[in-house]
């Protein structure tokens, strides 16, 4: 059961802060490191505005949606962990079945720790790759989206430090600490994970990191939330609510590029999208390439003994674990997948545990396909030859089993250099990046769009699209 909620301490929370004197004293302590990061890291120039939010102050329907106009700095950054109905049971492993921990159990207390850790750290790493994207919004609709995703970004974070501070101890309060030292794209003090280190420095790029990054977000939350450790089950649950309307930044923002390089092409007389100031399908494809890839990578190796402990011990469940199987120990069964072999693509069978990466990849995969046929729908009846597809899941890998070799975006073998010679048709690249900054002009009045996208079909939660969602 959770405490009621108290949005009357220094930090918000559902979680009994109040009653719990040296883990509140202890975020207290943390609370104005995390407001200097904010500071230094996030989209600092735009503190003195007012920016129209949504800001979670219960976890019931009624209250965990309230909007209003706030100044980011100002954002009551709390802590809400979903209730949970029924008594909690350990959903997944050799004990599913049995009652969920409280606690964070001896054995399992350095795997738990680092899943939390490497969570954790890609919420600021996203805030600090979105941190310029301000300056160059293409309406103040979009930019007051850009913030909402980074205060929840925030907010995730201070979900995964409460679970430090309270369950890890000593290592929980070291952990915490580095969250804020670790820097994306930094050499020296890097964020953990791959994607989360590269530049996110325009609006394609964005609408590709919310459609594909987050959308791993969505997937390892949803793995997470059948968790037998409750405490982060119940977090996940909260996060996954408001990771939901990051996808639809995502996905609409891409459907809505699409939507006016369809509107381009039919006006410019040569068909030429650039031409006209818009994105064009092959940057679109280009960007697409990039984005997916390293997101596919942000699911670990395809054959993992980690992914088979997590499994094992019950700490990550697969998607919709508790709905959707029934067998949840999957000691038996196996999963094919393509390897490499004498330089040749074959067949392998391997314990479906250690195949868990890429049994919720496979999930993953799914949901980009949903959103591309969305696109390719939307080209049709707008009247553009052009279609977008995914690369193959071999296609530009940094980890797992095909991240020694080169494959094609059909995920053909190739050498070396003949990737090297095709990657600037093939991902997002310099010249891109010039050309992107070149159409990327800020525009500041209510309800105008940049020439590069088509407005939203409406406005957010009943509000025009003309509302001055930052002022
Ligand atoms: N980059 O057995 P392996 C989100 C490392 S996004 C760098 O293949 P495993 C969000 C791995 O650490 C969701 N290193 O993989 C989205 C290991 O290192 P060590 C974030 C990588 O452990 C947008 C080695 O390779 N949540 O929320 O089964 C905005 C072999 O590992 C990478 C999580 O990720 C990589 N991409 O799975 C804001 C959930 N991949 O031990 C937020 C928590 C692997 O040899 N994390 N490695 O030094 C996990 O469950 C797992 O750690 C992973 C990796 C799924 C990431």
């Amino acid at each position: 059961m959770n405490a009621p909620v108290d949005l009357n301490c220094r930090i918000p929370n559902n979680v009994g802060l109040a009653d719990d004197p040296k883990v509140r004293r202890a975020l207290e302590r943390w609370q104005p490191k995390y407001l200097q990061w904010w500071h230094e890291m996030g989209p600092t120039e735009y503190e003195p505005n007012e920016v129209w939010l949504r800001t979670a102050i219960s976890v019931d329907s009624g209250g965990w949606a309230n909007y209003d106009y706030v100044r980011m700095p100002e954002y009551r950054w709390g802590i809400f962990l979903t209730p949970r109905e029924e008594q909690a049971v350990i959903r997944a492993g050799d004990m599913s079945g049995a009652p969920a921990w409280e606690q964070v159990p001896g054995e399992f207390r350095n795997a738990l720790r680092r899943i939390v850790v490497t969570q954790a750290d890609t919420e600021p790493a996203s805030v600090e790759q979105q941190r310029l994207l301000g300056r160059s919004a293409p309406s103040l609709y979009d930019m007051r989206n850009l913030f909402q995703v980074n205060v929840e970004e925030g907010r995730h974070l201070w979900a995964m430090a409460y679970l430090l501070y309270k369950y890890f101890g000593k290592d929980g309060r070291e952990e915490a600490g580095e969250l804020l030292e670790r820097r994306s794209g930094d050499p020296d003090k890097p964020r953990i994970l791959g994607a989360f280190n590269q530049p996110c420095d325009n609006w394609l790029s964005f609408f590709a990191f919310t459609m594909f990054t987050d959308r791993d977000g969505k997937f390892q939350l949803a793995a997470l939330r059948e968790s037998g450790f409750d405490p982060l089950a119940r977090s996940c649950d909260f996060m996954l609510t408001e990771e939901a309307f990051h996808l639809f930044v995502g996905e609409t923002g891409l459907a809505r590029i699409i939507k006016r390089a369809a509107e381009l092409e039919r006006i410019d007389p040569n068909g030429d999208v650039r031409n006209q100031g818009g994105i064009d399908m092959p940057t679109m494809q280009r960007a697409i390439n990039y984005w997916f890839s390293h997101c596919l990578d942000l699911f670990g190796g395809e054959i993992s003994n980690n992914a088979a402990s997590y499994f094992g011990a019950g700490l990550k469940g697969r998607f919709r674990e508790a709905d959707r199987y029934t067998d949840h120990r999957a000691l038996d069964d196996f999963y094919t997948l393509p390897v490499i072999e004498n330089g040749e693509l074959r067949s392998r069978e391997v314990p479906l545990r250690n195949a868990m990466n890429e049994v919720l990849r496979d999930e993953y995969v799914k949901d980009c396909e949903r959103a591309v046929r969305k696109w390719n729908r939307l080209l049709e009846k707008e009247g553009s030859e052009h279609r977008l597809r995914l690369p193959s899941r071999r296609f530009h890998r940094h980890q797992g089993i095909y991240s020694d070799h080169c494959f094609n975006p059909e995920g053909e073998l190739i050498s070396r250099e003949a990737f090297e010679a095709k990657a600037p048709q093939w991902l997002l690249g310099p010249e891109d990046r010039r050309y992107l900054d070149s159409i990327m002009k800020p525009v500041r009045e209510s309800g105008k769009f940049a020439n590069w996208i088509a407005p939203p079909t409406r406005g957010l939660k009943g509000k025009p699209i003309d509302f001055e969602y930052v002022r």
